[in-house]
């Protein structure tokens, strides 16, 4: 199912009465104007139309209202900052939309466990800082730092530019309190590493896309904060070589903390978009943009690992926060870049690192194939195999194009989902990468724990 036009959106004035008793009035938004932002998806390729968009400030309002939604059989789409890419946040069917943006509470720094305390309406931006001003570092980052939630990125398990260094979401993720759709709230904030009793919820959580609760606070491991950081950018000839030359990198530098491919097509379209210089005097076919962070200056040994790399044309450097944001402007560019062009397709996948450079030749030509009107734009975290897919061209509903490439990615044994998870995007091709035995234990999971069926009705499952 593509892009949907939500149905009726109606909210019983009875239940808006008990809602605005649980959360207090001013914090129960009806009516077009107040909910547009709510119920169109950053792309512009969902879009939907919730019978009310409801902000709680504290836990057991969440609570209340997962309990009236359970005695009225409405259904819920939880919301953090809107940013996601596949359409799980959009009431499509005139659901109910539960905002966290309220619950942003981002607790004192613990510096000697070096964890932190945040309510899941928190921005990323807001946790890194919070982490800096300490003296450590919130390891997970991402172009959507501003307004992407800190319950957001735990729904999606979101990836982001420093996977390759730390892991993802869940890898940082330590505990959580949140209410299931149960009815049920579960916290486990304590902050103890070693807590082996029984399944780990923050984990079945992490990743779940809202479909099995709503994520109210978090609990969250800091990283070493690395003071030393150089970005270069390198060209190469073509992808073959610079997907060689990532392996080569990852394997010299333990300090590697972004290794991201962009091409020639995208850094013009981001260079046109915003009106930047390009970074070199002559185009490329391809570009790997690679940054190292240490806590002592990195830049004579990412200067010798680049000089034992074949294949490179070209090199800048950047050693100043201000020349870095510059080089990283081109990569982190082409997500708006593209959205300036129409509301594009965006399939998120992972390769093993051995078809990498098969599949980035390949796809344009899957493409093409399937609508020779449509353009193709690639790009990602090459170090993770993670490259981004986005189609410009086919209309939002018309999913020939997804289903030809997310085929051809399972043929070579990829994932159709890397960091942006499934949502309502993927839903009808969820069985390309999971079994049917996997497929029905995560229903088994989804059963028991929202068994009215309220939670995200639209995301994961067809
Ligand atoms: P939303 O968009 O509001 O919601 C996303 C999903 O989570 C929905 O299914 C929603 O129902 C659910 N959800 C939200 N909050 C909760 C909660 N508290 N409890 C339960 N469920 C909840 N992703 C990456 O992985 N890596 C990237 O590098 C990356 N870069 C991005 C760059 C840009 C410019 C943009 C626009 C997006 C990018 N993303 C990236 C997409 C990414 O999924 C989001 O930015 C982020 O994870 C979503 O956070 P959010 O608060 O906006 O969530
Ligand atoms: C990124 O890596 C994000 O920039 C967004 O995951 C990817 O726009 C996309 O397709
Ligand atoms: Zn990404």
């Amino acid at each position: 199912v593509a892009a949907e036009t939500a149905g009726v959106a109606h909210l019983d004035p009875a239940v808006r009465r008990l809602l605005a008793d649980a959360v207090g009035a001013q914090h129960v938004l009806v009516g077009e104007e107040s909910t547009a932002a709510y119920d169109n998806d950053w792309t512009g390729r969902f879009r939907g139309r919730s019978a009310a968009v409801v902000r709680p400030g504290t836990t057991a309002e969440v609570a209340a209202i997962i309990d009236i939604c359970r005695r009225h059989a409405m259904s819920v789409v939880a919301q953090g900052g809107n940013t996601g890419l596949v359409g799980g946040g959009v009431p499509l069917h005139g659901e109910l939309v539960v905002s966290l943006g309220r619950m942003a509470t981002v607790g004192e720094v613990d510096v000697v466990a070096r964890q932190i305390t945040v309510g899941a309406g928190a921005t990323l931006a807001a946790v890194r800082d919070a982490a800096d001003r300490a003296g450590l570092a919130y390891a997970i980052d991402l172009g959507a730092r501003d307004s992407a939630t800190i319950g957001g990125t735990i729904a999606t398990n979101a990836g982001g530019l420093n996977f390759l260094r730390h892991g993802g979401t869940r890898e940082q993720l330590i505990g959580v309190e949140a209410v299931l759709g149960t009815g049920r709230t579960i916290s486990h904030l304590g902050g103890l590493l070693k807590d082996n009793t029984g399944y780990h919820l923050p984990s079945l959580l992490c990743g779940s896309e809202g479909t099995l609760g709503i994520v109210t606070v978090a609990r969250l491991r800091l990283a070493t904060r690395h003071d030393h950081r150089v970005t270069a950018l390198l060209a190469f000839g073509d992808v073959a070589a610079a997907v060689a030359a990532i392996g080569r990198l990852r394997s010299m530098l333990e300090i590697i903390e972004a290794a991201e491919l962009f091409l020639d097509t995208g850094l013009n379209l981001v260079c046109s978009a915003f009106q930047l210089r390009p970074p070199f005097p002559t185009g490329h076919a391809v570009y790997v943009l690679v940054e190292v962070a240490d806590v002592q200056d990195p830049t004579a040994t990412l200067a010798a690992a680049v000089d034992h790399l074949t294949g490179v044309d070209d090199v800048a450097v950047a050693v100043d926060s201000v020349q870095r944001a510059a080089l990283w402007r081109y990569r982190e560019g082409h997500t708006t870049a593209i959205n300036t062009i129409g509301s594009p397709h965006k399939l998120d996948v992972t390769l093993p690192l051995d078809r990498l450079a098969e599949f980035i030749e390949t796809v344009p030509s899957i493409v093409a194939m399937v609508d020779d009107t449509a353009t193709t734009w690639l790009f990602g975290h090459i170090g993770d195999g993670n490259i981004h897919v986005n189609v410009t061209g086919p209309a939002d509903e018309d999913e020939r194009v997804d289903d030809a490439v997310l085929r051809y990615v399972a043929s070579l044994d990829g994932s159709i989902s890397a960091e942006h998870g499934i949502g309502s995007a993927k839903r009808s091709w969820l069985g390309l990468g999971r079994s049917e035995a996997e497929i029905e234990t995560m229903r088994d999971i989804k059963r028991a724990l929202d068994p009215d069926r309220i939670l995200n009705p639209n995301v994961l499952f067809g």
